[in-house]
């Protein structure tokens, strides 16, 4: 049997890659953004902040990843609709219209404030300090996880994605590096381990210079592939290393830190 998964924020960066990277595992999309796809088969336009056409996107799904909001520091009127009422608006509808899974976008600016250079890897289980009001409503996404969880059996898998484009960016990138291809294999993860409740995982690929333990992840069947050390070279070509003293080199978020 085919599953249908309602893909929100498909028309942005992570979305425009996992249109193409997800249907070969089984998967039939329905997309869904605040335009409408050009080309796209079964592809919704609405704003997640209608309730109403949120509830009529996740009808007959069997799974949503969710993708849509707000993906960089913003005013917080601009978060409370796009991500937090949005994302209220998604579990709503899921509980309503019987959807049992969803994997959610969270960041690694949920955690930003976590100092880096400490002993060993940082896991999944450590608390919250986001570094901005766009971390804050990832907060707020994986606290409403865990409640529709708990109460609902709306189970879902919480992302904490590091950096995911198409190759790494920067200096930090070389530790934050999601692949496009390691992205679609976390979310296929997500998506099928059986009984995950309310699991949160950290979404980076199999870096050398990795800060982040990826455990729980590897605990749902995730198996990274890709490395961002294969572009360690022209990336320190181009901006040199990063110093000790650099806030990418010292607080997880890096310069969401230091924002607003
Ligand atoms: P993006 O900004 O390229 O895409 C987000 C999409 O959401 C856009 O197409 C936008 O039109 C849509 N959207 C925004 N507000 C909306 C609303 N009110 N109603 C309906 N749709 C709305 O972001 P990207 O990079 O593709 O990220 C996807 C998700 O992953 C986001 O939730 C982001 O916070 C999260 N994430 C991404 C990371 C990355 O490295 N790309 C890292 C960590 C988290
Ligand atoms: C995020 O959460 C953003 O959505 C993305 O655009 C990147 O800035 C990423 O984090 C990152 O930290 O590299």
């Amino acid at each position: 049997m085919t599953t249908t998964i309602l893909l929100t924020g498909a028309a942005g960066g992570v979305g425009t890659l996992l249109r193409e990277l997800l249907p070969p595992y089984g998967y039939r999309l329905r997309l869904a953004d605040l335009e409408p796809i050009d080309g796209a088969g079964d592809s919704l336009a609405f704003d997640l902040r209608d309730a109403d056409a949120v509830r009529d996107a996740v009808r007959g799904v069997d799974a949503v990843v969710h993708l849509g909001g707000i993906s960089l520091e913003d005013t917080f009127a601009n978060i409370l609709g796009s991500n937090i009422e949005g994302t209220y608006h998604l579990y709503e509808a899921c509980r309503l219209e019987g959807v049992r899974r969803v994997v959610f976008a969270s960041s690694n600016h949920a955690v930003g404030f976590t100092p880096l250079g400490g002993d060993g890897l940082i896991g999944s289980d450590i608390p919250p300090r986001p570094d901005t009001y766009y971390g804050l409503s990832k907060v707020f996404g994986e606290g409403l996880a865990s409640l529709y969880a708990d109460k609902y059996g709306v189970q879902t898998v919480s992302l904490r994605i590091g950096s995911c484009f198409p190759r790494p960016r920067s200096p930090r990138m070389l530790s934050t590096w999601l692949s496009p291809a390691d992205c679609a294999r976390l979310v296929h993860a997500a998506l099928t381990a059986p009984d995950v409740g309310h699991t949160v995982v950290n979404g980076i690929s199999a870096n050398t210079r990795a800060w982040w333990d990826l455990t729980s992840a590897r605990a749902l069947g995730y198996d990274p592939q890709d490395d961002a050390e294969a572009y360690a070279e022209e990336i320190t070509a181009q901006y040199g290393d990063l110093p000790a003293d650099h806030v990418d080199a010292r607080l997880l978020g890096g310069f969401f830190t230091q924002t607003g």
